[in-house]
C-alpha cells in the first residue's frame, strides 16, 4: 500500500519518534503548530477515524490509551490538545488515521 505514514511505521521513511508500543507509533509533525506537535497513529492501517467500525474502533482505543504516555515522554504535564481530522472538509491530507497532539504552551480557546 502506497501510504506515507506505514512507509514511516517500517522505517522507510526517516521520523523523529517520541513513542512506540505493539499497537501505537508516535512522531514529531515535519510542520509544526504548537511547541510541541506529536502524531500518534496505529501501526494497522486505516484510513480515517470515518472509517471506524465495531470491529476496528480497538485501534483508536489504543491510541487513546498511549496518549498519556505520549504526552509524558513530551513533558507535557499542563494539558494539551487531540484533533483528528477527516476528509476533504476536515482537511485530512495523509489518509492514515492519525491524532495530532498538541501543545507546550496556552492553546487558543477557538478550534475551527
Ligand atoms: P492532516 O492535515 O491532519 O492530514 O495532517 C497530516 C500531518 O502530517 C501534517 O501536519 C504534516 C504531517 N506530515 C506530512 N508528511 C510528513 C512526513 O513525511 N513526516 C512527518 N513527520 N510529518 C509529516
Amino acid at each position: 500500500m502506497d501510504c506515507l505514514f506505514c512507509k514511516i511505521i517500517a522505517g522507510e521513511i526517516p521520523s523523529a519518534k517520541v513513542y512506540e508500543d505493539e499497537y501505537v507509533y508516535a512522531f514529531r509533525d515535519i510542520h509544526p503548530q504548537a511547541p510541541v506537535h506529536v502524531l500518534v497513529i496505529p501501526k494497522t492501517h486505516i484510513d480515517s477515524a470515518d472509517c471506524l467500525t465495531e470491529e476496528t474502533a480497538h485501534l483508536a482505543a489504543e491510541v487513546f490509551a498511549a496518549l498519556p504516555k505520549v504526552a509524558r515522554a513530551c513533558g507535557l504535564v499542563n494539558g494539551y490538545r487531540v484533533i483528528t481530522n477527516v476528509g476533504e472538509d476536515g482537511c485530512q491530507s495523509v489518509r492514515h488515521m492519525h491524532f495530532h497532539l498538541l501543545g507546550g504552551k496556552k492553546l487558543p480557546e477557538q478550534m475551527s
